[in-house]
């Protein structure tokens, strides 16, 4: 019998990654998707499977996390081997704008769930991930972050998975639960939100290098984050629930760039060189130099960047950096895909949507691009 597992936050980064990859370990795959009302299922129509076929190996079914009902039936109907808990609110500033919203689903969402499983006889056999976050350090206490590291949560968003974390571990000690806790640390893809600040940078630049947008509006690019790239983070989440004995593990790599830095190498990548001038709200990067074909519409002295203070945010987590030594140690996870080369590959994919932007209003068929920070 194939193993069973439950994915909520499907249609996400991860949610789509880690479809994949249990698809191919040959697992039955069910995800909750909320309903829109637009399609949202972009990152895994590639593994769409027709419902009407039969035995197909990816279900979806429609749900939320503030839902408990629709959580409780769900889990009675598949029953999971795995479940996996990726759904969520998950953009920090957003959550400032948004707190009791991004509380109920990111807080009590978790809870729900581990609530259905206990409920319904299941937590015996079902074994559960929760996709916590290096956010909890916020004020970092120590670095490098590891799994000793106190928390000091800085964001609604923060807060409310610090309670995730605590239910998620509580659940373990009070029920005998199989739950762990992954500590991610900031990872990124081209399937990336595009309002996060890597795939903010790469899809705009690139647009600006086709000459669809002006230029790019951030906020503080002195922060600096340890990113990786969401295959590995998945691969390591699945790790973790196929262990004795469930565990909280850190995955990081170890590694730190600033946000400037990654706006330099977001340039690089497209051939062109830049100059940060200036300090404080008053920075700008300026084009010096450009080579190759892939940014026609830029030259020598543009203005790609400037620090529009919308994007501050009331409390920052300026420096993050994790120590992933115990998951290389327990579990032999090792990231594979570097910082630098993940950019690379997240500009060329956002260079080819953008030539396709281009080409078709070269043509007369003005496809507006969204531009939303
Ligand atoms: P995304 O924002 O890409 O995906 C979030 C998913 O949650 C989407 O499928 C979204 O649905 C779904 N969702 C949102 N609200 C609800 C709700 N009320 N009920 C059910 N589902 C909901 O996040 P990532 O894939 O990047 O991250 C996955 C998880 O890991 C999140 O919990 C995030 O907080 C956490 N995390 C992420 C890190 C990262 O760097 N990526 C690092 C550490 C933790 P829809 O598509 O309809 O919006
Ligand atoms: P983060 O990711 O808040 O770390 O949360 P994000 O990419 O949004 O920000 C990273 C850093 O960049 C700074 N920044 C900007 N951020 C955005 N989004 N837009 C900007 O214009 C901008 N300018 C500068 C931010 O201030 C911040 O310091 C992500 C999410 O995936 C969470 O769900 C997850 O838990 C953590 O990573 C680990």
């Amino acid at each position: 019998m194939a193993k069973k597992a439950l994915i909520t936050g499907i249609t996400g980064q991860d949610g789509s990654y880690l479809a994949e990859l249990l698809l191919a370990k040959g697992y039955d795959v069910h995800g909750i998707k909320r309903r829109a009302s637009s399609f949202n299922t972009q990152r895994i129509d590639h593994i769409y499977q027709d419902p009407h076929q039969p035995n197909p190996k990816l279900k979806l079914h429609y749900g939320d996390l503030s839902d408990s009902s629709n959580l409780t039936r769900i889990l009675s109907e598949v029953e999971p081997d795995e479940v996996y808990n990726l759904g969520a609110q998950s953009h920090v500033a957003v959550s400032f704008e948004a707190p009791e919203y991004t509380a109920d689903v990111d807080a009590m969402g978790t809870l729900r769930l581990l609530e259905a499983i206990r409920f319904l006889g299941l937590e015996k056999k079902t074994r559960f991930y929760q996709a916590s976050t290096s956010e909890l350090y916020g004020l970092v206490q120590e670095i490098p972050q590891t799994e000793t590291t106190p928390f000091h949560p800085r964001s609604p968003y923060a807060v409310a998975k610090m309670y995730a974390y605590w239910i998620c571990v509580n659940y373990r000690e009070a029920y005998d639960m199989y739950a762990c806790n992954g500590i991610l640390f900031n990872h990124e893809s081209p399937r990336r939100g595009e309002t996060f600040v890597t795939r903010k940078i790469t899809r705009g630049l690139c647009n600006i290098a086709q000459g669809l947008e002006q230029c790019l509006y951030m906020g503080n690019i002195d922060s600096l984050r340890d990113w990786g790239h969401a295959k590995d983070y998945v691969r390591m989440q699945w790790m973790m629930l196929q262990q004795d004995v469930p565990d909280d593990f850190v995955i990081a790599t170890g590694l730190q760039y600033s946000v400037r830095e990654f706006i330099r190498w977001s340039a690089a990548e497209l051939g062109v060189t830049l100059e940060f001038k200036g300090s404080g709200i008053d920075e700008t990067a300026v084009v010096a130099g450009v080579t190759g074909d892939k940014a026609p519409a830029l030259k020598t002295g543009d203005v790609v960047m400037r620090i529009d203070p919308q994007y501050f945010r009331p409390a920052e987590v300026e420096t993050l950096l994790g120590d992933p030594a115990k998951a290389k140690a327990k579990l032999g996870w090792v990231p594979e895909i570097t910082a630098q080369d993940m950019c690379a590959e997240m500009v060329a994919s956002d260079l080819r949507t953008a030539k396709r932007h281009a080409l078709l209003k070269e043509h007369g068929y003005d496809t507006p691009v969204t531009i939303e920070n």
